[in-house]
């Protein structure tokens, strides 16, 4: 499938806002990926693709992660989490993607996790600081995405985390633990 008709089947799956903010992803991994020295094919790619099943009904998300063998304790926690995981083995299964760097940079792009690649790390701060995107702390993640790409995922994740305490809402142990190997990191 070439990139249009793939971009097209995209757009598809989504209201014109999310599709929006699909194409602000891209752009982002894109420089991120030419800044940092990421590939920007493949960073183009996982970012189209990122929020694949973002808007699809959550029944048929929860079937997927039941039927499909992702994992179960995703249905333990926010509903959020589930399009990552879900949007992963769709396009694979739909789409035919077979690149497991891809695959895994859409499928951890929300929860990020310990270890993360470079073209992880990219997509899922590209997601954080898009044009689009405003919320506290946004501009400063820019800032520090000009210079250093760890640290500006780990404010993402610590904005992210101070979130889910204030709402009290469950974290997943992925989330820590990509925080955690971030802060290691930019020690
Ligand atoms: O799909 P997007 O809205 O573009 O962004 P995303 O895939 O990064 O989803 C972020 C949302 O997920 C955000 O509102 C917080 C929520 N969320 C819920 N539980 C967790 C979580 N995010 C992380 N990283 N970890 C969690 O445990
Ligand atoms: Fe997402
Ligand atoms: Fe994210
Ligand atoms: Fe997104």
């Amino acid at each position: 499938m070439n990139r249009e008709a793939l971009m097209e089947a995209t757009k598809s799956q989504m209201p014109e806002r999310r599709w929006k903010h699909v194409l602000g992803v891209v752009d982002t991994a894109v420089e991120l990926a030419d800044r940092f020295g990421g590939d920007r094919d493949k960073a183009w790619l996982a970012a189209l693709l990122h929020d694949y099943t973002k808007a699809w009904p959550i029944e048929r998300m929860e079937k997927i992660i039941r039927e499909q063998g992702l994992p179960p304790e995703l249905l333990e926690h926010d509903k959020e989490l589930w399009h990552a995981h879900v949007g992963a083995w769709v396009v694979r299964t739909e789409h035919g993607i077979d690149d497991e760097e891809v695959l895994d940079a859409i499928r951890y792009h929300t929860s990020g996790r310990e270890g993360m690649t470079k073209l992880d790390k990219i997509v899922c701060l590209a997601d954080y600081m898009e044009p689009g995107r405003d919320f506290p702390g946004v501009n400063k993640i820019r800032e520090l995405a000009q210079h250093n790409l760890e640290e500006a995922l780990l404010a993402g994740f610590d904005s992210t985390i101070r979130l889910l305490l204030d709402k009290g809402k469950r974290i997943f142990p992925l989330t820590m633990l990509a925080r955690n190997d971030l802060l290691l990191d930019v020690e």
